[in-house]
């Protein structure tokens, strides 16, 4: 019985293979114009997705006409980010396909390897926010809830990042210059989006007052389509992105009376909207062009979101709020709550309490980060001039506000209408996002406990008071399709063996492993795919920067945006302290460390290009320096992405999340790591607190103050010289960063740091976490000298993290926000 259902199974991939061949071979003639003889990798890889889409494309069809006909509820995500890398692997995974792709191509003298080599990053985010988004969107799929991801279509994405003297250089990264096999334009959805002018009273036949905009300016919207295949079910979804072009019938007049010029520039201006991604994470970028990129989209969105809705029920809104359902991923999109009300006020007519009632149904703000800088403002005057009518929506929204919800619970109280007023005060007048999100959303989350309970208790105390209910947290998470299934085929394998081939949809499986930590034969295992993994890295170390590193050493990784907050520079601290502990003791016993590091940095942030600097010109020197005897290797990444993740992760040992405490909201490159079997230096931040809870006391190693320590440091006078002149080492290699030692004949050239702890108040407390930072590495040095003892604390990770799969977080939203349900999709 079992042996012909074996024979069966085995029929059928021969099937699907030899299909995938045929199917390949056609596109690489009928698609790419080319022949086996001559096709180049790219052409390989362009036919190779082109057979793919073949099915993607049925499974799109299939979802789109079964949430027609049923009419579902939806949730749509707006965000002003999507960090999807690469879409083949994961593609072929996420329909059944990829050992048969496989297969396929190596009959054709192909290595499926090379050719997911030829695909560019889709790199239309920054960071946490933006891959969060598209672990998100995957899953949504893969649970077969209906929903649809909106964003900009980035004519560039993130700029791609390389290094010059150790110095970072930004180019432009063109990520769909030759095409992109996975979008789908379509022009029958098009929009037409307005801008500037001014607003216009006039009062209609029965004196009713009316508001007339009249747009200075209308740029049209195109719609590119990515399909998002669900894991193992037949559920694609979409995300939908918006391109910027000149509208057609734009401004012919000044055209056709000879403003030739004047047409064309503003052409430049419309294609402009959707040009580039701003490279900013967690700062407020305060520019014209990012506004409009904010409203261009969430316009583009929401009518194509009412045009879907009136096709099932024309004019009768009163269904709207039951269908429709948005999150606001951060404040960027906030702009859709006025927008909102405009249609529904200005062009549906609605009375304005009607009209707030369905926005207070449809709208969810996530919150994303505490940082100050990054907690969005507008000039008020900026936004009144692109948004003349949104500005007025955003007054009465407030008027209300303040009168209806703040004036009675704190009756007189002028410095509660300050503080709560989304308009702020002062020398400028600004429009505050954050509160405008809050005002309009029916529920706000944080994205890890610690941080909606800072959310609460230090951003918004005063909103929690008048909406107590309105607050929530839910706990990021990651797909463990693309973070282990795809990344990291070797684990893979093994857990298919060990606990079932059911964890990449049920990751709390991962846990029957725990039951094997401490056997022997599961440890060499588990330790010998780390060392193949680590050798895969080696060479690709190699190939990027030169650097010769040993997979028998430890290979310590801190991957994650380049931030004071996030504090390489202790990373730093805590290679330069060894570094010179070698130099003074020759025989210094260590166990020998490959510190590896992967981060862009904003182009504007100072600072924080120094900090790249600094690492390296002190790889440089220790690097080549023979008296360190390769006890420590260091190496800059240049240019990471997500496909440069999906090579560190699986290769890590240790995992570098050693932000101040209070400042990372949650982290999810820390979930990352642990579910490939890294073990965690981190602070009690983020969700290294929800990680620490789930793989135990020993198998993490916590450091530094916690969130009320900092508190109580800030607040009692923090002083960082006290640490500089109580601890010799520190105060040593801080003085190191000034002599010439690492940027030979150029004294001062690594300077900046240094200033930056001493002069500039050390704001991100980090020499007073260093000697606590430096103990838990010792700690983690004597751990991995026990080889049993180290597998033991990895398997544990990996079979402990089963909560931080992103599946997980979109079944926390569906019941605690959404309220959606799932879709099965008929075939
Ligand atoms: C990040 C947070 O810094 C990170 O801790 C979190 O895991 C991630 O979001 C996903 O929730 N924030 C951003 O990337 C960002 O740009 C500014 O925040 C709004």
């Amino acid at each position: 019985m079992k042996k012909t259902s074996t024979a069966k199974a085995a029929n059928a991939a021969n099937t699907a293979t030899e299909q995938l061949k045929e199917s390949i071979i056609k596109h690489l003639h009928s698609t790419l114009g080319t022949d086996v003889n001559k096709a180049s990798h790219q052409a390989w890889w362009r036919a190779t997705c082109a057979a793919v889409n073949e099915q993607v494309f049925d499974g799109l069809r299939n979802t789109q006409r079964t949430h027609y006909e049923q009419d579902t509820r939806a949730l749509h995500y707006f965000s002003l980010e999507y960090l999807m890398g690469r879409m083949f692997s994961n593609n072929l995974h996420n329909l059944g396909i990829y050992q048969n792709a496989k297969q396929a191509l190596a009959e054709l003298g192909l290595d499926i390897a090379d050719l997911e080599q030829q695909e560019e990053d889709m790199a239309l985010g920054n960071g946490g926010l933006g891959r969060l988004a598209a672990c998100f969107i995957e899953s949504l799929a893969t649970l077969n809830y209906p929903a649809v991801g909106y964003g900009i279509h980035y004519e560039n994405g993130l700029f791609q990042q390389s290094f010059q003297d150790g110095r970072q250089i930004e180019r432009p990264d063109s990520w769909r210059e030759y095409g992109n096999p996975w979008e789908i334009c379509r022009p029958e959805s098009v929009q037409e989006i307005a801008v500037y002018g001014y607003v216009e009273t006039v009062f209609d036949l029965q004196g009713q007052m009316k508001k007339v905009w009249h747009p200075g300016r209308i740029i049209k919207g195109v719609p590119w389509d990515i399909p998002i295949v669900g894991y193992d079910g037949s559920a694609v979804n979409v995300l939908r992105l918006w391109e910027s072009r000149a509208s057609d019938f734009f401004n012919w007049d000044v055209f056709n009376s000879g403003g030739y010029i004047d047409a064309a520039r503003e052409n430049v201006e419309a294609e402009n909207i959707s040009k580039v991604l701003y490279p900013n994470d967690e700062t407020d970028a305060g520019k014209e062009l990012r506004l409009i990129q904010q409203y261009f989209f969430c316009s583009c969105s929401l009518k194509d979101i009412i045009r879907r809705y009136k096709r099932r029920h024309g004019d009768d809104w009163s269904h709207f709020g039951k269908q429709v359902v948005i999150q606001l991923n951060d404040t960027h999109p906030a702009v859709a709550i006025p927008e909102l009300m405009r249609i529904l006020v200005d062009r549906a007519e609605m009375a304005w309490d009607d009209a707030w009632a369905i926005c207070q149904q449809v709208f969810a703000y996530t919150n994303h980060t505490l940082l100050p800088e990054a907690l969005e403002k507008w000039p008020l005057r900026l936004f009144e001039k692109v948004l003349p009518r949104h500005i007025e929506i955003i007054y009465e929204i407030n008027r209300r506000f303040l009168l209806e919800q703040v004036e009675m619970r704190w009756p007189g109280d002028d410095a509660k209408k300050r503080k709560l007023s989304i308009i702020e005060e002062g020398h400028e007048q600004m429009v505050r996002m954050g509160h405008l999100s809050v005002v309009g959303s029916f529920k706000v989350n944080g994205v890890a406990e610690i941080h909606s309970k800072l959310v609460k208790s230090d951003l918004f105390p005063e909103m929690v008071a008048l909406w107590p209910d309105k607050f929530t947290n839910v706990t990021n998470g990651v797909t463990p399709r693309r973070w282990l299934k795809a990344c990291n085929p070797r684990l893979a394998t093994l857990l298919d063996a060990k606990v079932g081939d059911d964890w990449p949809t049920d990751l709390k499986k991962l846990h029957k492993l725990a039951d094997f930590a401490k056997d022997p034969a599961l440890q060499d295992n588990f330790m010998a795919i780390k060392q193949q993994n680590k050798a895969d890295l080696a060479r690709e170390i190699k190939k990027l920067t030169r650097i010769e590193v040993d997979p028998a050493a430890l290979f310590d990784v801190q991957i994650k945006r380049l931030h004071e907050y996030k504090r390489q520079h202790l990373n730093l601290l805590h290679i330069l302290a060894l570094y010179r502990r070698i130099l003074q003791n020759p025989d210094y016993d260590m166990v020998p460390r490959v510190f590896l590091f992967g981060a862009k940095a904003a182009p504007g942030y100072k600072l924080a290009k120094e900090i790249i600097y600094a690492i390296n010109k002190v790889a440089d020197k220790i690097n080549h320096d023979k008296r360190v005897k390769n006890r420590i290797k260091v190496v800059f990444m240049p240019n990471y992405r997500v496909s440069l993740a999906e090579k560190m992760i699986p290769a890590a040992d240790v995992s570098e999340q050693i932000s101040t405490a209070g400042k990372e909201a949650s982290g999810t490159g820390n979930m990352k790591l642990a579910l490939n079997g890294a073990i965690t230096v981190g602070t009690l931040d983020g969700a290294n607190i929800e990680i620490a809870e789930e793989v135990g006391a020993d198998s993490i190693a916590i450091f530094g103050l916690t969130v009320d320590e900092v508190k109580a440091l800030y607040e009692s006078g923090y002083n960082s010289y006290d640490y500089y002149h109580n601890n010799p080492e520190l105060k040593a290699i801080l003085d190191w960063l000034e002599t010439d030692y690492f940027t030979p004949g150029k004294p001062g050239e690594l300077a900046a740091i240094k200033r930056s702890l001493l002069q500039g108040g050390d704001p991100y407390l980090v020499l007073a976490d260093f000697e606590s930072y430096l103990a838990a590495q010792q700690k983690v040095d004597t751990w991995y000298r026990d080889k049993a003892l180290w597998a033991e604390k990895a398997i544990l990770n990996t079979a402990s993290v089963g909560k931080f799969t992103s599946d997980r977080s979109i079944e926390d939203y569906v019941e605690r926000v959404w309220q959606l349900k799932p879709c099965q999709i008929k075939k």
